[in-house]
């Protein structure tokens, strides 16, 4: 066994390991042998969670008394307006509440609660826009917009417990726009701006929002998005009776529709409104917010998170994950329409009192160094993003150097963070090398949107690096991986990610779905354990979990997470054309999966140009019916789809197809073998 200079052998998941030099082929796994990136002595000198040891003793603080353990940081973390009596309430599992009796305010403890903290003239938000234009929000004016916007909510008669759709740019109006719904205890329910109008009606209508909270337009890459005019268009599709009122961020100044009964600018309607507004105190249970995300039947989930347990989850993580500390300036590149956005920009920075940047833009405008070149400009020393950007990335520098990372002085950065989808090690090691510069920890933090924050991830200071890992469970979190009955599988043998004990973090229910949030998320056969939807195998060695992708029928394009139902649904929605659809992920080196679609037509096949015009018009239906991400990039034509005897769509096939591969499975219960030629052919 191989060791480095310090931190020679450290308990690993209860087991004993050694540490690779730190040389060439670090990291991997050579001979049977286990080589990690140690932590860096300078790392773990000033870390929160500082060492291996550190981490053990709080897995055995958890592990010893779960709901003791939680309640600690609960008090730590979090400051309530009465405090709980009880820590975890498992009486209606897994309706599982807690911390249910007290009350407090998030944006209290995000806001009001720093400036009390002496932290009232510390920037809280670092805002560049697309066009590069810098703009600084100290905690202090945060809390007053917030408090203006919030009094503007009240004024027009939202209450606690009203949902308001927020369908906004990248913004600190779009932060704001969430603290405010949280000071007055309005659950919001946030729409990521590149979805269409019939997908935001639909979120619109199944939330019940009384308000939408948009801006006239957004602004990415130099280009100018509408917002507000799908705002209107989704309310003119109708079922969204319930909105009285769309407050409007000018963004652009863009000529936009307008109707008095229902529109406000929101400089207009916050002017002259006090910079004081008094929180709302709910119970730690009350809905903080929806949103929505897609699951593996057509139909997107509401996932409703908590205040109080949503809240303690995402400022621990926050704190311990980035090791962030009074002087870090944290960057998560994710948009609030994502869950990464709500709890690592929105709320757990604030929570903790961290100054973040905030980026309106692309990474790959004006170039593809504009990352690099935020990191220098604003000194960001934690930087948070996604193997889909960082992949891209390595393309453009391969195209041309000028965008590659060693042109800029990248040296304020400690940490750097993954998440979204599985990073494949190649992209992990350039990431390494060229943007940490070989000295900064990267934190690959597997975690989900009904998850709250992260649930399996490195702690910077403690845990050494395995590329392609997220390592080891968060202290609290009961990670484990097992077979479809529910018993554990032996380490080294892949089955299905779980978690064994309820988080204070974690989903509440799906909006009006009680029984769905059953059925998805606690199936029967698993023994009350909360089922992720992914697969995982943990190492013999190490103990640490790799993530091996999800389990159902949902895909990962980009990070964004897609139901292929819901794109099918999409397809066959278009009853002119369509008769019949099945839509297959296919691997892919940047994108991590594309979307590729099998489509019968009602009328004949088509071929040649008619299939590419055919194809043309069908992507551009499901952008409109769920948005530009949801297009499918391959589209191919059968007189009918592979079927068995019993009609079931062979899926495994068309995943073989998709990807060109050779038909190695058996088709000998294929009805149609014929359609296999047809569908190999790309348009
Ligand atoms: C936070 C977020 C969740 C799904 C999840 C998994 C994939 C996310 C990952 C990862 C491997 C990681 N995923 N992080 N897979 N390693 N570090 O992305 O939430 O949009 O709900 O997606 O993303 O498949 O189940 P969400």
């Amino acid at each position: 066994m191989k060791t480095n200079g310090h931190d020679a052998t450290v308990a690993l998941g209860g087991k004993v390991q050694g540490f690779a030099e730190n040389d060439g082929a670090k990291g991997t796994k050579a001979s049977g042998e286990i080589r990690l990136y140690a932590v860096p002595e300078p790392v773990m000198k000033r870390a929160h969670v500082s060492g291996m040891s550190a981490y053990e003793e709080l897995v055995a603080e958890a592990g010893a008394d779960h709901s003791a353990y939680w309640a600690r940081l609960a008090r730590e973390f979090v400051t309530w307006k009465r405090p709980f009596t009880q820590s975890l309430d498992d009486s209606e599992a897994p309706f599982f509440k807690w911390f249910e009796d007290g009350t407090l305010n998030v944006s209290y403890n995000c806001l009001d609660r720093q400036v009390e903290r002496g932290l009232g003239d510390k920037v809280a938000i670092l805002f560049e826009a697309d066009d590069g234009q810098v703009s600084r929000v100290t905690y202090s004016e945060l809390l007053a917009r917030t408090c203006r916007l919030a009094n503007v909510l009240r004024a027009r008669g939202v209450k606690k417990g009203d949902r308001v759709v927020i369908y906004m740019s990248m913004s600190v109006e779009g932060v704001v726009a969430m603290q405010a719904c949280a000071r007055i205890g309005a659950t919001h329910s946030v729409v990521f701006g590149g979805f269409s109008a019939q997908s935001l009606r639909d979120r619109m209508e199944g939330a019940g929002a009384v308000m939408v909270i948009t801006a006239d337009e957004q602004l990415r890459g130099g280009k100018q998005l509408p917002l507000k005019a799908i705002v209107d268009e989704a309310i003119a599709l109708g079922g969204c009776d319930a909105v009285k009122d769309v407050i409007v961020y000018k963004r652009t100044g863009a000529k936009i529709a307008w109707h008095p009964s229902r529109d406000h600018w929101m400089h207009e309607a916050t002017e002259g409104q006090p910079d004081t507004c008094e929180p709302e105190w709910v119970g730690a249970e009350h809905p903080l917010f929806l949103l929505y995300t897609s699951g593996s039947t057509g139909k997107p989930k509401g996932v409703q998170h908590s205040t109080g347990g949503y809240l303690l989850h995402a400022a621990v993580t926050t704190k311990w994950t980035f090791d962030l500390h009074d002087n870090d300036v944290f960057w998560c590149t994710a948009d609030i329409g994502w869950v990464t956005g709500h709890t690592y920009i929105a709320y757990g920075p604030l929570a903790i009192g961290a100054t973040q940047v905030v980026f309106e833009g692309v990474p790959t405008y004006p170039d593809a160094g504009r990352f690099w070149k935020m990191i220098q400009d604003h000194k960001v020393t934690v930087f948070y993003t996604a193997p889909t950007a960082i992949r891209s990335l390595i393309k453009a520098v391969s195209a041309n150097d000028a965008a590659h990372p060693k042109h800029y002085d990248l040296s304020s950065l400690r940490i750097l963070g993954s998440v979204g989808e599985p990073i494949n090690p190649a992209a992990w090691e350039w990431y390494h090398a060229h943007v940490g510069g070989g000295r900064c920890p990267i934190v690959d933090t597997f975690w989900q949107t009904e998850t709250g924050g992260h649930m399996i991830t490195p702690l910077p200071g403690a845990t050494p690096l395995l590329p392609g890992s997220c390592t080891l469970p968060f202290p609290g979190i009961a990670a484990a991986i097992v077979d479809d009955i529910g018993n554990d599988v032996p380490d080294g043998q892949g089955g299905m990610l779980v978690v064994k004990k309820p988080w204070p973090g974690m989903i509440r229910t799906i909006w009006n779905e009680d029984e769905r949030f059953k059925d998805s998320y606690f199936p029967r056969e698993l023994k009350g354990y909360y089922l992720a939807g992914d697969g995982a195998i943990r190492d013999e060695a190490t103990g640490y979990f790799t993530i091996t992708g999800r389990i159902d029928d949902v895909l990962n394009v980009s990070g964004h997470r897609m139901g292929t139902m819901e794109i099918e649904s999409a397809l066959v929605s278009c009853t002119e054309l369509v008769a019949e659809a099945a839509v297959v992920g296919r691997p892919d080196e940047t994108t991590g999966e594309t979307i590729c679609a099998f489509v019968v037509l009602k009328g004949p096949r088509p071929t040649g140009d008619a299939a590419k015009k055919i194809a043309a018009e069908l992507r551009s239906w499901v952008g409109k019916e769920i948005g530009p991400i949801a297009k499918p990039k391959d589209i191919r034509f059968g007189d009918n789809l592979p079927k068995t005897r019993s009609g079931k769509i062979m899926r495994r096939l068309l995943r073989s197809i998709a990807k060109d591969e050779p038909i190695t499975q058996d088709i000998s219960t294929l009805e149609n073998p014929a359609v296999l030629d047809q569908l190999m052919e790309r348009n």
